[in-house]
């Protein structure tokens, strides 16, 4: 799959502003803070289109961009980040929830972003729960796996897999070493985007 053209045409904070047209549907990058789903949406496109940041809790809309005029990459804003406040991190929660059960309908797949070095976390599980309830297909990608000795990423793979389950494919990715990188554009291809 060749992008060629990448574009953000909504930019979503509220319940109160509209989704955009549903085109030829929607793929999902969603994770915690800071895992790495503004560098995974760059590399795929070939461009800076989403802000990259040290310091978690940059991503605080929903962004629809628009790829080849044809379908889009929403990017959720990032959850589990430790210095939101109360406030912020439930207002996170219904944005994200109420995204999935009113555009479910357009979403072709979700990609979950995971940390590799970590065990599933109390918002990951949440975010996996929503998804199996609402029967929304999803990926789970293991990001930077480039951290990991070989037999710790073997070893965080068997975690994951065991987790999901046969239904689930679970992508070891790196930014660093493009490892997976190939595969979520496979997966891409492969239920339509083009
Ligand atoms: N080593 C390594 N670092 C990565 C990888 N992916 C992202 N990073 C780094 O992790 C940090 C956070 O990356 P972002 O892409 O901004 O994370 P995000 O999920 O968009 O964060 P929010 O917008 O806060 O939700 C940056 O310093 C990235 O350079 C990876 O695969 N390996
Ligand atoms: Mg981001």
């Amino acid at each position: 799959m060749k992008i060629n053209n990448v574009k953000l045409v909504a930019t979503i904070y509220s319940s109160k502003d509209r989704f955009p047209e549903s085109k030829g549907g929607e793929f999902v990058f969603v994770g915690r803070s800071n895992v790495g789903k503004s560098t995974l949406l760059n590399i795929l496109t070939n461009q800076n289109i989403a802000k990259v940041s040290k310091k978690p809790g940059k991503t605080r809309s929903i962004n629809f961009y628009l790829i080849n005029n044809n379908f889009y990459f929403v990017d959720l804003p990032g959850y589990g980040y430790a210095k939101a406040s109360y406030e912020e991190r439930e207002r996170w929660k219904k944005i994200i929830e109420n995204y999935f059960e009113i555009r479910g309908w357009n979403i072709k797949l979700v990609f979950v972003l995971i940390d590799g070095r970590h065990e599933l976390q109390k918002n990951d599980e949440l975010i996996l729960t929503w998804l199996r309830d609402l029967e929304l297909p999803f990926s789970v990608v293991l990001t930077k796996v480039d951290k990991l000795k070989m037999s710790q990423k073997a070893k965080m793979i068997r975690y994951y897999e065991k987790l999901l389950g046969d239904k689930y494919i679970v992508i070891p990715y790196s930014a660093i070493t493009k490892e997976g990188v190939n595969k979520v554009l496979e997966l891409i291809e492969q239920l339509g985007g083009a």
